[in-house]
């Protein structure tokens, strides 16, 4: 203890009188507590709002207590820790995942129902954190749930913005983007460290100076902001582990400054120092490209910097050199975005601790692992060096050399292959000089990570084909997972209680292979008709939403088909709606007895466009537009409808994912770089319309092509299907979707111009054409399996119990193995 208490250990833990206990009784006591001294309300009367405050908070002591005793364990035993560096955690709501890992959720609603409350409608008062764009960052809220449920000696570190991902409102069919300032109604999840901070500094210049006898580098920066911790604890499930997931906030520092209050400015000098907040403040709301951008660079360095302060210092509280830093650190660089870290610690290394290059490059090359989510050129990150010159002087140095050794090296290997060394240089010339970032990254990390087997071989053979050919040791890949803790224990309580019942055990929500079992029983008639009234019961909680939200009456027979991610034009819900379309034109075309035959359909899109991205805002109109002539034709009723859920985010993706019967995953073959929103469905019983891309290989290895509907060029195919003019390739019907679209069928005709030369007259570089016969396929192949309702039902089951592959539990196991080298280490409590 630290401090003047006489008290022993012993004596405080009686105090506090021991931990905190979890029965309907003592929850009841500690909400009222919180609703009285915390929210500050009458615990006499307060509202859903204040209730949901309160029951927060006392959660939130619950993971306090749990994070503390990990962190003591951790301290004491001093493993090997793995440190995620992530600009994006898409963490959605709290309350929810933390009462389930936690084990307490029905001692919370029994709390709640005795003071007049529903859990459900408090659960509801949460909004999102949304840190993130999409795919990248939910992957990485959902690996650190495994990596805390795994015992995992883990933390996260990424940044606390104050706007996340910007509100998608709809305003006659045109998106519209709002900010989403989260924190406006606080933020009871994290644990504000005001006694945590660092400095992080830029600009400036860089001298030559002799320090100690000995000739080094001086970097005098310019400006100094202040990174203040914010902790977010993430319980793990059926453990006491709690670890920590920190997100650092940019505050003026407390540096006095005193030539600019001496300028007699004191407002000003008072606002400029203001202006250091600017770094924390936004998300950047594309995921396609940050190329050339001032802050984006600040916020990487910033949040790497203070990170990586803050890993040294624990490290060195225990240590008293550097020898044992590769065995103790693993530091994981979540995409490019955290891959200055490699020049800051070089840094810090040189120049902080005097090591030296030799010693501090064979640390650097030690610690470091990279996986890379993309398979987009566009979306490698490049740097400006001028850009790079001006903010972090010091780094660019230290990068250079990095660089000049490994052309060294590389010289000495392949020769004077110009063309190759030029393509390989982390310094690419031209008219405007870069750095790339990508490159950066595969020269000092140890390992280089894709997200599925099909991006590993994109990666090898394309993306990074002569670094593989350099070092093909060093490239791996980790099928993504989800946790089956929010995607189905959250998100599908009635699936979640149908599986334990029918595997007789909990234990299949800590150990997902279990779930395979289901195999055994999926041609049950009992279960069959469980699990159907199960999903019909999720059905009817969209079909409310689906209501409520665009004022559409969707029928519950009706098959729910939908497609939910970014939009973009890869992922291809151009050609969905132009799928829709056809299905309108044929029913429209349709005798009354050919009518009767008709599988109704309720499609569903949902997704947010980059807000600079004009083609993907323009498929969202036309989302709208078609649906609004689709809606209001009764000759069609309840044979079709088409429905965009309007704000996606992941509690929106807890209500449609469970409530869907088929799911779109229909991106150009070798453009997903993984795809995790088909592993959501797939655990939530979701037939799945396809192409053969990124992780979609996987799936059909585990579930058979018999229980799919795939389509579409392969991805070798894609290629010479580009070379070949794809206009000419494509089908009456698509010429025929496109026409109408064109001439004005659903209005817009001026607006829609440029959609429609998008997919035609040569330019359809997403084959939208060309694979459009084969989708049309699919989609009946689907159309027939649904009338089939016992063979659609033992479908759907067999879909549950074949993701067992892809839990995140497993990708974290395997990453922990294969790539870390870090071991569990559980709380003995
Ligand atoms: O586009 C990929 C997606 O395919 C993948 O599943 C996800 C997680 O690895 O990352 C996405 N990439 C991004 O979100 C940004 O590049």
């Amino acid at each position: 203890f630290v401090g003047k208490s006489k008290t022993g250990p012993g004596r405080m833990f009686e105090l506090m009188d021991g931990f905190l206990k979890n029965d309907p009784g003592s929850l009841q006591k500690d909400i009222l507590h919180h609703v009285e001294y915390t929210v500050a309300r009458s615990r006499f009367s307060f509202d859903d709002f204040e209730a949901y405050q309160a029951l927060a908070h006392s959660v939130r002591d619950r993971l306090i207590e749990r994070w503390h005793d990990t962190q003591q364990h951790f301290k004491k035993k001093d493993p090997k820790r793995l440190y995620f560096l992530s600009l994006e955690f898409l963490m959605g709501r709290s309350l929810s995942n933390s009462v389930i890992n936690l084990g307490i959720r029905d001692q919370c609603a029994e709390a709640l129902s005795q003071l007049g409350f529903e859990y459900e409608v408090l659960a509801e008062q949460e909004g999102d954190a949304a840190l993130g764009n999409g795919g990248l960052a939910r992957l990485s809220a959902c690996q650190m749930d495994s990596l805390a449920t795994l015992d995992y000696p883990a933390w996260g570190y990424g940044l606390r913005y104050q706007y996340g991902l910007f509100r998608q409102i709809i305003l006659d069919g045109f998106q519209y983007e709002q900010p989403d300032y989260w924190l406006n109604f606080g933020n009871p999840w994290e644990i504000e460290r005001v006694h945590v901070s660092y400095p992080v500094k830029f600009y400036g210049s860089v001298t030559e100076e002799v320090v100690n006898g000995k000739k080094c580098n001086v970097w005098t920066p310019g400006e100094t902001v202040e990174a203040v911790a914010y902790d977010n604890p993430i319980p793990g499930y059926g453990t006491r582990n709690t670890i920590n997931l920190r997100l650092w906030a940019a505050k003026p520092s407390d540096g006095y400054d005193i030539e600019s209050y001496n300028t007699g400015d004191y407002i000003n000098a008072i606002v400029n120092r203001q202006k250091a907040e600017i770094i924390s403040n936004v998300l950047y709301p594309d995921d396609r490209s940050y190329q050339g951008k001032e802050l984006r660079l600040k916020q990487q360095y910033f949040f790497v910097s203070a990170s990586l302060q803050d890993i040294i210092r624990r490290f060195k509280d225990v240590h008293g050199n550097f020898d044992d830093f590769p065995d103790k650190v693993a530091l994981q660089l979540n995409d490019t975005h955290p891959s200055i870290s490699i020049a800051e610690l070089m840094r810090v290394l040189l120049d902080e601790e005097h090591l030296g290059w030799k010693k501090s490059w064979n640390i650097v090359k030690q610690v470091f692992s990279f996986t890379t989510h993309t398979v987009l050129p566009q979306a490698l990150e490049k740097v400006p060096v001028d850009l790079f010159q001006n903010v972090l002087p010091r780094h660019l140095q230290i990068i250079y050399d990095i660089n000049f050794a490994f052309m060294e090296e590389l010289k000495k290997k392949i020769g004077q292959d110009y063309s190759r060394l030029s393509r390989m240089s982390i310094v690419e010339e031209g008219a405007v000089k870069n750095i790339r970032v990508a490159n950066l990254s595969i020269v000092c990390s140890h390992t280089v990570n894709g997200v599925s087997r099909a991006h590993y071989e994109l990666l090898k053979t394309r993306v990074f084909k002569d670094f593989y050919e350099l070092w093909p040791e060093k490239f791996q890949y980790k099928t993504n997972g989800v946790t089956q803790r929010r995607w189905i224990v959250v998100s599908n309580p009635s699936l979640c209680a149908l599986i334990s019942k029918w595997l007789g055990t909990e234990s299949w929500i800590r150990d997902i292979d279990l779930l395979a079992h289901l195999r055994e029983y999926a041609s049950n008639s009992d279960l069959q008709q469980e699990w159907m009234t199960v999903k019909k019961i999720n059905k009817m909680r969209l079909a409310e939403y689906i209501e409520t939200m665009s004022g559409v009456k969707v029928s519950l027979d009706a098959m729910f088909d939908v497609q939910v991610k970014r939009i973009h034009e890869y992922k291809r819900q151009l050609l969905n709606i132009l799928g829709v379309i056809h299905r309108y034109d044929c029913i429209k075309n349709m005798g009354k007895d050919e009518r009767k035959k008709v599988v109704p359909r309720v499609c569903i899109i949902g997704g947010k466009a980059p807000p600079g991205y004009e083609i993907a805002k323009k498929i969202i109109k036309l989302c709208h537009a078609v649906a609004e002539t689709i809606n209001n034709d009764d000759d069609v009723g309840d044979l079709l409808k088409l429905v965009f859920i309007p704000d996606y985010n992941v509690s929106v993706a807890e209500l449609v994912i469970p409530g869907s019967d088929l799911s779109q995953h229909i991106s150009t073959a070798g453009h997903e770089a993984s795809g995790t929103g088909s592993m959501k469905f797939l655990m939530n019983g979701c037939l799945l319309l396809a192409t053969a891309d990124g992780s979609t290989n996987e799936i059909i290895e585990e579930i058979g092509l018999e229980n799919m509907f795939i389509f579409g060029a392969k991805i070798n195919e894609v290629p010479a299907l580009r070379e070949k003019d794809s206009t000419i390739k494509a089908p009456l019907q698509f010429v025929r979707v496109v026409r109408m679209v064109r001439d004005g069928y659903f209005g817009f005709k001026d607006y829609f111009k440029s959609l429609c030369d998008s997919v035609e007259n040569g330019k359809d570089f997403y084959l939208l054409g060309s694979d459009f016969a084969s989708y049309l396929e699919a989609q009946a192949a689907a159309d027939r399996a649904y009338v089939d309702k016992t063979k659609w039902s033992e479908m759907s089951i067999l879909c549950t119990a074949a993701s067992a592959k892809f839990s995140s539990d497993r990708t974290i196991e395997d990453y922990a193995e294969e790539t870390w080298g870090v071991q569990p280490c559980k709380c003995p409590f």
